[in-house]
């Protein structure tokens, strides 16, 4: 069964809803696995106060009992904590005519889906474009991710993602396996503590110019062998299939692989990476590549950069209209996050393991997880011992 999700809810209605479909039976997720990446999520030095309002209590509607997937959709809700107070807003069946006029966005803001999503539905009040186009609408994808990412565990493969610059301030990578949990952990999701004051500095500088700031972050995939993804076909390509989920989170406006956009300055001899064969064995010395060639992971990791432009909703609206009045207006305006790079970085994460976990179950099957879990290995072995011997004449 190909892996698929679907999404519903409004960032202020009663929650969120996720069913995700196609999972393998018998796969052990605990509570605390989901609520760990739902905190994960709602990190980041920059983000408005909601993130402290906000629990992201799960619950649960189907498709796992006692710690493990049975096979049917695993459905799950996430609340939100402000429900009370939006209600008269969000109701699904009756809302205050005062309070939707006091809620009314008629001012679309540049660089939202306001003005183009308010054209598309034909409407005035462009609350219900705000209310899906939120990013908080990328909580329920986080945990598709999230139970994807526990498959690729089992698998023996590792996604993770760290902040690589805030507002053109730099942050070291990570260099090693304790720089990558530090940035995993971290509030900024950053390597290296040495390199959050100058971030913290340019964020807080941001939130007094009423401004917003974006950012680069990165998310890397080890433990994949080479062939996962295809060629043959244009929607088979994993670089294809990573980079949509990665642009389809909100404010992302570039994805590359490896070298990326260096590449195309670039002569053949400085972007390509040369084969060596050592012991019998080939090897790469370089991964200018990012570990995807044709379509394909080359068994070396995966490196995926991402750019966030900075959020659209600033204290200060930037120019616009009312679509009431007719009349110039500043830009709708309401509280906001001044910074989410560290947030949308963990959806990164959590979208290139729904991704790379769909398609290695796309290639293996994946009714049951030990089923999986024996074909990637038998594959895996195969990956791996496919040397000079297997393709030479003898
Ligand atoms: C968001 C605006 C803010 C963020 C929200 C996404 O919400 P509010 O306007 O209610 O303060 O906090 O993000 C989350 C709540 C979240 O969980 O990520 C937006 O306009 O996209």
């Amino acid at each position: 069964m190909a892996w698929r999700f679907l999404t519903s809810g409004e960032s202020h209605g009663r929650g969120l809803l996720v069913v995700v479909d196609g999972l393998p039976a018998g796969l052990s997720i605990s509570r605390d696995d989901l609520t760990g990446v739902m905190a994960r999520r709602r990190r980041g030095f920059g983000r408005g106060g909601r993130k402290n309002v906000e629990r992201d209590e799960l619950t649960l509607w189907g498709g796992i009992r006692n710690g493990l997937t049975t096979g049917g959709p695993v459905g799950i809700s996430v609340d939100n904590a402000e429900w009370e107070h939006w209600d008269g807003v969000m109701n699904p069946w009756s809302i205050s005519p005062a309070a939707d006029r006091e809620k009314a966005v008629t001012a679309p803001r540049p660089g939202h889906a306001d003005l183009p999503g308010s054209i598309k539905f034909g409407v005035e009040n462009m609350r219900n474009i705000l209310e899906r186009a939120s990013a908080r609408t990328t909580a329920p994808r986080t945990l598709a991710g999230a139970m994807a990412a526990l498959v690729l565990k089992e698998l023996g493969v590792t996604v993770r993602s760290a902040v690589e610059s805030i507002g053109g301030v730099a942050a070291s990578l990570p260099s090693d396996d304790g720089e990558w949990h530090r940035a995993a952990l971290s509030d900024l999701g950053v390597a290296r503590e040495e390199d959050e004051p100058a971030l913290e500095t340019r964020i807080t500088a941001a939130a007094e110019e009423e401004t917003s700031l974006g950012g680069t972050f990165v998310v890397s995939v080890t433990g994949l062998p080479a062939g996962i993804g295809s060629f043959t076909e244009w929607d088979g390509r994993l670089d294809g299939r990573l980079a949509g989920a990665v642009m389809a989170i909100p404010a992302v406006k570039g994805v590359e692989f490896g070298d990326g956009f260096r590449c195309a300055g670039l002569p053949g001899r400085d972007v390509h990476d040369p084969i060596f064969v050592e012991d019998g064995r080939w090897a790469r010395k370089t991964n200018h590549a990012g570990g995807i060639e044709g379509g394909m992971s080359t068994g070396q990791e995966i490196f995926i950069r991402a750019a966030m432009k900075p959020i659209p909703t600033m204290r200060k609206g930037l120019l616009s209209f009312d679509t009431v009045s007719g009349r110039p207006s500043a830009a709708h305006s309401e509280r906001s996050d001044v910074c989410a790079v560290p947030a949308a970085c963990v959806v990164a994460e959590a979208m290139t393991a729904w991704i790379v976990g769909s398609m290695a179950a796309e290639q293996f099957g994946s009714d049951r997880m030990q089923d999986l879990k024996e074909r990637f290995e038998a594959y895996r072995k195969h990956a791996e011992r496919w040397n000079l011997h297997d393709c030479m004449p003898s």
